[in-house]
């Protein structure tokens, strides 16, 4: 069965939620739990299910995304395995950028079409969660679906991010609505089961997780060249077409982490004694890129702290913070509910004394310093006694530096924060 699958994963439009962190890399490269990248996890959940014929959809080719996926990703020749980047190139049919996530999929066609398929399964670049898609293709094949959605069962309050639906009792969609707004939600409210009603979770969400029987992904997107996206037309078009569309209820852990909130939200979550996301799971690993890193070398007082490979930290406290690999924290520094990326390479000694003698802050995190609620991009030089603050009492505004956004100070990749620097 898993060798009649392609996969699709759909990279990312033009990124802005992610804003700054997609601000020179596409959102699939960015960085996640100090030593992964985003697509790391729907690559991971396929190559878990032995789904390893994979597409990234992405709007720009980033060189950074090629790396990655080129170092962590190789199979051997006598595999029919492969991770491919399809960037939105222009061609004498399509002379623009991909329009939507079902344009995106309608313009890769040509690349999909060679290879031996039944099924097509579409999955978002920007969601943390462990599932096992055997078991939902398994579920389109019984059903004799035509599409399959993965569904959740949502609050109301979560419900008008996503597309919401209705099924019959054989779990077939009746009726579908993309983001509805909170006045018209009522009628949408679903039978759930008694775990999700008591947890005020009675809509059912669209994961935008899609199975598509192949010659069923192949007409609609020739016959309806306008459709864009999937949650905006193809889906619903699909249900009031007649097309035999089934719900596959899930109901594990699952969120979406495309804006700066949820991201952060989803990192510092892992620091949790049972965090929802469960890196530690063999059976499920995430996989990435391999790096010949040195193990962390720690000084101070961990709480509920990640740290990852090739880390020098020498600092006071640390407390609910993941460390991304190579990160360098000083003595005397504090830091709290912070995500540190990390950095690409080592300073050597030499030059990070040439950079002290020049007034420069060396690569990392100085002493004496004091950071809370923060992303720190990658490459970041923050100089001694920094203060960052981050919390409801800041505004949202984009500067030279950093960007706020609810509170999250959001430092941008590689930039100096000299000593003495105040948020
Ligand atoms: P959204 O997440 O709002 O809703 P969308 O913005 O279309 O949908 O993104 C879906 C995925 O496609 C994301 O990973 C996004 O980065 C990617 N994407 C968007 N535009 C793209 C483009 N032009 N090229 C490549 N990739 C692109 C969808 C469904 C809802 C469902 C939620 C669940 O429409 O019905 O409830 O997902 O999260
Ligand atoms: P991002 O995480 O922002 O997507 P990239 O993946 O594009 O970043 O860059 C990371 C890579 O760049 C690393 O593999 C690292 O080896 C290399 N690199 C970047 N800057 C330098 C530098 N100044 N010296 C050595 N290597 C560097």
């Amino acid at each position: 069965m898993t060798n009649d699958v392609i996969s699709v994963i759909l990279g990312g439009g033009a990124g802005t939620r992610l804003y700054p962190l997609t601000r020179r890399r596409s959102k699939p490269a960015v960085p996640l739990a100090g030593k992964y990248r985003l697509v790391d996890i729907p690559i991971s959940n396929c190559l878990n299910a032995a789904l390893n014929r994979i597409f990234v959809l992405t709007q720009y080719n980033s060189a950074s995304l090629n790396k990655h996926i080129k170092n962590a990703y190789h199979f051997s020749n006598f595999d029919k395995g492969f991770v491919d980047i399809l960037a939105a190139e222009q061609t004498p049919d399509n002379p623009t950028w991909y329009q939507g996530t079902a344009d995106a999929v309608r313009q890769c066609l040509h690349h999909m079409e060679n290879f031996e398929f039944e099924y097509v399964l579409i999955l978002s670049g920007d969601q943390l969660y462990q599932m096992d898609f055997r078991e939902m293709i398994r579920h389109h094949i019984d059903t004799g679906a035509e599409i399959s959605i993965a569904t959740i069962p949502v609050s109301a309050k979560e419900a008008s991010d996503f597309g919401i639906l209705k099924t019959n009792e054989a779990g077939e969609i009746v009726s579908f609505t993309e983001k509805p707004s909170q006045e018209v939600l009522p009628p949408w409210a679903s039978e759930v089961s008694d775990e999700m009603k008591a947890a005020g979770r009675i809509y059912l969400a669209s994961m935008g997780i899609y199975v598509f029987s192949r010659e069923v992904l192949f007409r609609m997107l020739q016959d309806q060249p306008e459709a864009a996206d999937f949650g905006k037309q193809l889906i619903p078009d699909a249900i009031e077409g007649q097309r035999r569309v089934f719900s596959y209820q899930y109901e594990g852990y699952w969120t979406d982490i495309g804006n700066i909130p949820s991201f952060f939200e989803a990192n510092i979550g892992l620091t949790d004694d049972i965090p929802l996301f469960n890196l530690f799971n063999e059976s499920q690993t995430i996989y990435s890129r391999a790096r010949m890193l040195p193990p962390a070398k720690i000084s101070g007082q961990m709480e509920k702290t990640m740290i990852a490979d090739g880390c020098i930290i020498m600092a006071d406290r640390l407390e609910r913070c993941v460390v991304g690999i190579r990160t360098r924290v000083g003595k005397g520094t504090v830091i709290t509910n912070c995500y540190i990326m990390g950095s690409d390479y080592y300073q050597t000694l030499d030059e990070i004394e040439k950079a002290k003698r020049l007034g420069h802050p060396p690569m990392g995190i100085g002493e004496n310093c004091s950071i809370h609620y923060a992303i720190i991009d990658k490459n970041c030089s923050i100089g001694n006694g920094v203060h960052i603050s981050g919390g409801k009492h800041l505004a949202d505004g984009d500067f030279e530096k950093y960007t706020v956004k609810d509170g999250i100070v959001v430092v941008k990749k590689g930039v100096v924060l000299e000593d003495g620097f105040s948020i």
